[in-house]
């Protein structure tokens, strides 16, 4: 009996003293005791009535627990869903509503506030973590495990990304999509067990999950296993890691760091950055600061991992690398769909084991995300250079991504034209020294228009925080062109210094 994912990523922790994670305050936990508590905790999922196919939703602060639920839902043939732990209880709702999640699992202390929706939807709802409800039925259970049979095809997870319509779909990760990935990177980023990894990303996206955990469970190496991303943290525990993942965001602000220095970073293995765009200048001041050379690499949540700049050979600023080995990509005509001749700029389309099954109960969605060849459209721009590297250029879809989160302004504006003296909006990215793109509302009001505090205690209720806008221009008018289209460009050029004071 066979489950691939469970058997290459976690079996092999099983009795095995080896360290495998590293806590804050230095706390170990061996392999095998981490199997230990996948084990239990894949038998409290029982208790809790989830069988083979069910869905587990989390939000819930990154933890040990939480990482052992991940691999108890595996082995159980359970869908995990990770959710970010910003999201408002009215997103929550959302999401667990939609994918019917049997089980919801969050942070002692928040289940009494979730009681009228656990009643509403018939979902049970548990705590994770130290003292919660969930560790205490998984404290009886026994620490053995069977696992049970999957194939490739089988849903692993499902992760939920916001759309260009506002409405969020869940994008289903198959167990091949996953160790497909995972296999990939191991090998190309040569990670064996004598490896550390400073984890301070959050577990509930593909970064630092899929990338980083996956690919240190696959490899049987160790990780220094931070709660969020504090640059004190970070420079405590570099000397006893090899490895780092980040969105840009960690790099600029270690950058901006008098303790960073060739002493302190010099002996890193590797850097990663991922999830957003790595300026070019970052990329330069890192090198000359260090004498490292960040690996920069792209990616999506529907697709996993699709290109990355070489191990050896060179790691070139602005770009990001040739397509993985298993990785099909071209550049296509956005309108025809047409096949570009190389050095051409047009939409990335890719094809591989990587790439997901589909959204969530949304068949015409997913029908109109993919050529008839089985291409995904990415929604990205981009050109291929003449040694194949990849540069992102653009994005096709309006999209805004801040500190490595994604913010679809169709989401924003939805509920901001429903507020009082608001008469319409366009929300846009500008660059942010810290964040790469911040959120900006531009509203056109009517007067004096509305009070900007009463807009943002509005928002509040209604968004995660990262979704809400680091500030607002107000306007008389949208400009719009002659289509009556409002110039989202044109807002973007005007106003790009925005935060450069
Ligand atoms: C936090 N805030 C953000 C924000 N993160 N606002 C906008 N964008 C963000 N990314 C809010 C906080 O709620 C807070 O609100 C204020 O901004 C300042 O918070 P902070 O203390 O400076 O933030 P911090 O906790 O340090 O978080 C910043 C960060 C974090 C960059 C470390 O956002 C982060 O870990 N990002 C990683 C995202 C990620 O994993 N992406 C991968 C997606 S997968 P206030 O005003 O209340 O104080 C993917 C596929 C792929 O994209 O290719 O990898
Ligand atoms: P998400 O839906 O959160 O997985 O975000 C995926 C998007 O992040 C991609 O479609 C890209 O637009 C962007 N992205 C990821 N990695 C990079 C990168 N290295 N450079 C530029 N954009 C990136």
């Amino acid at each position: 009996m066979t489950n691939p994912l469970y058997d290459a990523l976690f079996a092999p922790l099983k009795n095995t003293a080896r360290p495998f994670l590293t806590l804050p305050d230095g706390e170990q936990i061996s392999a095998g005791a981490f199997h230990d508590m996948l084990a239990r905790h894949a038998h409290a999922l029982e208790a809790c009535g989830l069988r083979a196919g069910d869905r587990v939703a989390v939000q819930a602060t990154k933890s040990p627990q939480m990482l052992a639920l991940y691999g108890a839902a595996v082995a159980r043939g359970i869908v995990f869903l990770p959710l970010n732990t910003a999201y408002t209880a009215q997103e929550l709702e959302y999401f667990v509503t939609d994918c019917a999640a049997k089980l919801l699992l969050v942070d002692p202390g928040q289940t009494a506030p979730l009681a009228p929706l656990a009643e509403k939807l018939g979902l049970r709802v548990e705590s994770l973590g130290d003292g919660g409800s969930f560790e205490a039925l998984a404290a009886g259970q026994p620490a053995e495990i069977m696992p049970i049979a999957r194939g490739d095809d089988d849903l692993a997870a499902l992760l939920y990304t916001s759309g260009t319509t506002g409405r969020s779909k869940g994008a289903m990760m198959s167990q091949r999509n996953l160790l497909s990935n995972a296999r990939t990177l191991v090998d190309l980023w040569r990670f064996t067990s004598e490896d550390v990894l400073l984890h301070a990303l959050p577990i509930f996206h593909t970064h630092g999950l899929f990338v980083a955990c996956n690919v240190v469970l696959l490899a049987r190496a160790q990780m220094i296993f931070l709660p969020k991303f504090d640059p004190d943290a970070v420079f405590a525990h570099l000397p006893q890691a090899t490895a780092m993942m980040g969105v840009p965001t960690f790099y600029t602000r270690l950058l901006a760091d008098p303790r960073l220095s060739r002493e302190r970073a010099g002996h890193m293995r590797l850097l990663i950055s991922g999830s957003a765009p790595l300026l070019a200048e970052t990329h330069r001041q890192w090198s000359a600061r260090t004498g490292h050379a960040i690996l920069e690499r792209y990616g999506m949540t529907e697709t996993n991992m699709l290109t990355s700049n070489p191990y050896d050979g060179a790691r070139v600023p602005g770009t990001v690398g040739p397509p993985l080995p298993d990785v099909e990509l071209r550049i296509t005509d956005p309108e025809t769909g047409a096949e570009l001749r190389q050095g051409a700029t047009g939409m990335i389309e890719v094809r591989g084991p990587n790439v997901f099954q589909g959204y969530w109960q949304m068949p015409d969605k997913t029908a109109t995300d993919f050529r008839a060849d089985g291409f995904f459209i990415t929604g990205d721009l981009g050109v291929i250079d003449d040694q194949g590297y990849v540069s992102i250029v653009g994005r096709a879809k309006d999209l805004i991504i801040s500190g490595g989160y994604n913010v679809y302004p169709k989401e924003v504006e939805l509920i901001l034209d429903t507020l009082p003296g608001v008469r319409e909006s366009a929300v846009i990215g500008l660059p942010h020294p810290d964040l790469g793109e911040a959120v900006v509302a531009v509203l056109a009001v009517e007067g004096d228009g509305p009070e900007i505090q009463a807009i943002e205690a509005a928002l509040a209720g209604q968004l995660a925080r990262y979704k809400q806008p680091k500030a607002y221009i107000t306007l008389r008018e949208l400009p719009r062109n002659t289509m009556g289209k409002v110039q989202k460009a044109a807002l973007r050029q005007e106003h790009a210094g925005h935060f450069n004071a």
